[in-house]
């Protein structure tokens, strides 16, 4: 229900701003004219103002009343217990963010919140979610784009970028660069400077335009090569399944991780057999797993090529770097702590293969920095570019596209 329809409907509307898991702090908004008569019932300021002369955006400390009905039950009823109210007080922070709206903020416990839900909810208050909250409370289009995707992502760069781009880095790069080439005096130093910005704002756009989409990484390789093994090592728990006979995973897995701060789905796929048994293969579920495996391989950011560093290398149906204009690859040689793996390290080394252990965890570190640095050269230190203003939506781009061309036009007429 859209805000405009539920006001109509009942006097005003409430939502939950916080996640609806335990979290540090509970934040509810408020909005409507009837809701300063709740707030007046339950709300007592320590310092015993009264909430009508707070001005926006100021905020006051004090309890909030709750009343909870004991004995409700039917059966004590028939007995003919009387219903006992019983008052309880929470610690809360009142803050009025505009003429009619309101926030409040509780610890963030789920009984809290949903007790305070309640409250309003009882008095009349539609409950809308958060989002359709900030689409109709005044929010411009691309905060809630941002607000968004900071709900789904999951690592720390992604929320990092969003939420300086929610604070208006974005903008005030735009601005910067709009003030550098609407000055009246053309100078080569405000050329420069203008250059400087908007190449960081395109270097940046590759990554911006999918912070929700994690990265696509997929494992591929001979049976029993120790993939699984692998991805179950770099997520740091069991997923997929493990063993000891060759052709064990069948079919295409995913499993999101964080690999220093960036999310990537993991997948794990069935096995390589050498070209004479994969011919021989009937068309069966494990025939199968391998073409899905080859499908997935085609749409992947990177493909990973595993080897087990004890077995000779063979001819084996494989994808390998999924081709011109494909996925680029590493490619990484397992069981390293065994001791027949032990006289090919050199040579592998040698050879570019990332020389790892699933059960010692040697190497892991070291696949996983080449993983992002793959995926995200962008973010190879010393870098800036996610640091101020990034590109989210098309828009964004488009803006972008339109300031380079006035750059260009500014350069020409220097
Ligand atoms: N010693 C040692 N054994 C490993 C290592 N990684 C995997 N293995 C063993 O190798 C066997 C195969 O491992 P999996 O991870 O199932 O291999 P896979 O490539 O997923 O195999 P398929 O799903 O059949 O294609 C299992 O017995 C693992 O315990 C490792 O780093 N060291
Ligand atoms: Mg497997």
């Amino acid at each position: 229900m859209k805000v405009v329809d539920a006001l109509k409907d009942s006097r005003f509307v409430v939502t939950r701003l916080t996640p609806s898991q335990v979290g540090a702090l509970g934040v509810i908004g408020i909005l409507g004219e009837e809701a300063g008569l709740i707030l007046n019932a339950h709300f007592e300021a320590y310092s015993k103002s009264s909430i009508q002369t707070l001005d926006i955006g100021s905020l006051v400390a004090g309890d909030w009343h709750h009343t909870i009905v004991m004995n409700q039950s039917v059966s004590d009823s028939a007995e003919g217990t009387v219903p006992q109210r019983q008052e309880k007080s929470e610690c809360v922070v009142l803050v009025k963010t505009g003429t009619e709206t309101w926030e409040i903020h509780v610890h963030g416990g789920q009984a809290v919140t949903k007790s305070l839900l309640k409250t309003f909810v009882l008095a009349g208050a539609a409950e809308i979610p958060w989002n359709e909250w900030f689409a109709c409370n005044g929010s411009n289009y691309r905060n809630n784009v941002i607000r968004d995707q900071l709900a789904r992502v999951d690592g720390f760069y992604a929320a990092q970028i969003l939420t300086r781009q929610l604070s208006g880095y974005f903008q005030r790069d735009i601005k910067q660069i709009q003030q550098l080439i609407c000055k009246s005096g053309k100078s080569q130093d405000n050329l420069k400077k203008a250059q400087a910005v908007i190449n960081r704002l395109e270097q940046s756009a590759r990554v911006g335009m999918r912070l929700a989409e994690p990265w696509q990484v997929i494992l591929l390789g001979p049976v029993n090569a120790g993939k699984s093994s692998l991805l179950n090592a770099l997520a740091g728990y069991a997923r997929s399944i493990v063993s000891p006979h060759a052709g064990t995973t069948r079919d295409v897995l995913a499993t999101r991780v964080v690999l220093n701060g960036w999310a990537v789905d993991l997948t794990d796929t069935a096995g390589f057999h050498p070209v004479s048994d994969f011919q021989q293969l009937a068309p069966s579920i494990e025939k199968e797993g391998i073409e899905r495996a080859m499908e997935a391989a085609r749409s992947a950011d990177l493909i990973l090529n595993v080897r087990a560093l004890n077995d000779p290398q063979k001819d084996e149906v494989s994808l390998g770097s999924g081709g011109e204009g494909g996925p680029p690859s590493l490619e990484v040689g397992t069981k390293a702590d065994l001791s027949d793996s032990k006289q090919s390290i050199g040579k592998s080394i040698s050879a570019g293969l990332i020389v790892t252990s699933a059960h010692t965890g040697e190497g892991l570190d070291e696949l996983v920095k080449l993983i992002i640095e793959t995926l995200i050269p962008e973010a190879r230190e010393p870098t800036d570019y996610f640091l101020g203003g990034v590109p989210i939506t098309s828009e964004d781009l488009d803006v972008v596209k339109e300031l380079h061309k006035k750059i260009e036009i500014y350069s020409r007429d220097l």
